[in-house]
């Protein structure tokens, strides 16, 4: 589906009128070309109910909605994608705000170098090595590990430390699934994640800002929980270099710098493993890092966030314990404290 804005100026009546046009078409008849700038730069949901077709059931879900109108920087199409109960009903940031404004120090600290800096990456081929406490160990191609399969879509709240929360239409695959086939044994407590290190293909990586590779990672039960993800795309298209191609983690409770991109290396471990910003700072973050809006950051209060694309006059909104998924996730820490174990 294609929404098409077409803004005129009515010299008569001095207004500026807006019209909207949709098209249904089948996704393989679209060519990047024909997608307008203002389609994609006006909220989806927003058009609709101008339109006055979200009532019409023609529109079900904003999981529908997000496989909508993308650029032409848009890579491959994903097939046969599922949703999940686990997607939130809140409406997704723009392709472009999600693809723009990221963190991603392996292609520079700005928020637009890794878009600008990633442009030329080959995520493929692509494998992981599986290490530690598995009986699968191995090194694994992308596809390997990916088609077995199912994919879905997880909208999912993003928190990052900085104080700045997004909306993501995400595709992937439960975490769970993908490392259950690799066996973990009964002394894996945790898993540790690597990102791809060559300097060569990964600039940031020429200069010692952190303590490459990338490394993060999680107690076996976060790692196994229904929520956590293995992303390999966003909005239905495979996933932009930008965003941690060709697969990353996406673990929407915790803070972002949690939710490791370009996974190489998987290690099952007996010992907690110390992720590159806990090594780098020691004083910000711990192993957790669960969002806490009650735990301040050193520099800043978490306790409010500022939701990227909603316009300089929507203003802060405050951050909910485990960014909202509580329910979920409360249950992995009885017993812990929080203010302490962060
Ligand atoms: N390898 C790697 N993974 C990373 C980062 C990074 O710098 N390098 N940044 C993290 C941070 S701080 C955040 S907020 C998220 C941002 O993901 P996004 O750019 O897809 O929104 O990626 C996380 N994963
Ligand atoms: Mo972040």
């Amino acid at each position: 589906m294609i929404i098409i804005c077409v803004r005129s100026f009515s010299r008569s009546t001095n207004a500026i009128k807006t019209e909207i046009f949709m098209l249904i078409k089948r996704s393989s008849d679209i060519l990047p070309s024909e997608i307008t700038p203002e389609a994609v730069y006006l909220k989806r949901r927003e058009l609709l109910k101008m339109a006055g077709i979200a009532s019409a059931g023609l529109v079900a879900s904003p999981s529908l909605l997000a496989a909508g109108p993308v650029p032409g920087d848009a890579g491959k199409r994903l097939e046969g994608i599922r949703k999940s109960p686990f997607s939130t009903d809140q409406e997704p940031n723009s392709w472009s705000d999600v693809t723009t404004y990221n963190n991603y120090y392996e292609f520079g600290t700005g928020k637009e170098d890794p878009s600008r800096n990633a442009k030329d990456f080959e995520p493929l081929p692509w494998t992981v090595k599986v290490s530690g406490e598995c009986d699968k160990a191995g090194t694994y191609n992308y596809e390997d590990i990916i088609n077995p399969h199912t994919l879905e879509e997880r909208i999912y709240r993003l928190r990052c430390v900085e104080a700045w929360s997004m909306v993501v239409p995400w595709v992937g695959i439960p975490l769970a699934d993908i490392l259950k086939r690799f066996a973990p044994n009964s002394d894996a407590k945790y898993v540790r994640f690597q990102t791809l290190y060559d300097p060569k293909r990964m600039p940031g990586q020429r200069r010692r800002i952190l303590d490459w590779p990338y490394e993060e990672g999680l107690t076996i039960a976060e790692a196994m929980h229904p929520l956590s993800l293995m992303a390999v795309g966003i909005y239905g298209y495979e996933l932009p270099n930008q965003n941690g191609a060709p697969m990353r983690l996406v673990v929407p409770w915790k803070y972002g710098f949690k939710s490791i991109k370009a996974i190489a290396g998987i290690k099952f471990t007996k010992r907690k493993p110390r992720s590159s910003w806990e090594k780098a700072i020691p004083s910000e973050y711990g192993f957790y890092a669960n969002v806490n809006p009650d735990v301040p950051h050193p520099r800043w209060s978490q306790a409010r966030e500022r939701p990227i694309g909603a316009g300089v006059f929507a203003g802060k909104k405050e951050t909910l314990m485990f960014n909202g998924y509580g329910d979920q996730v409360a249950s992995l820490y009885t017993g812990l404290d929080l203010r302490k174990n962060y």
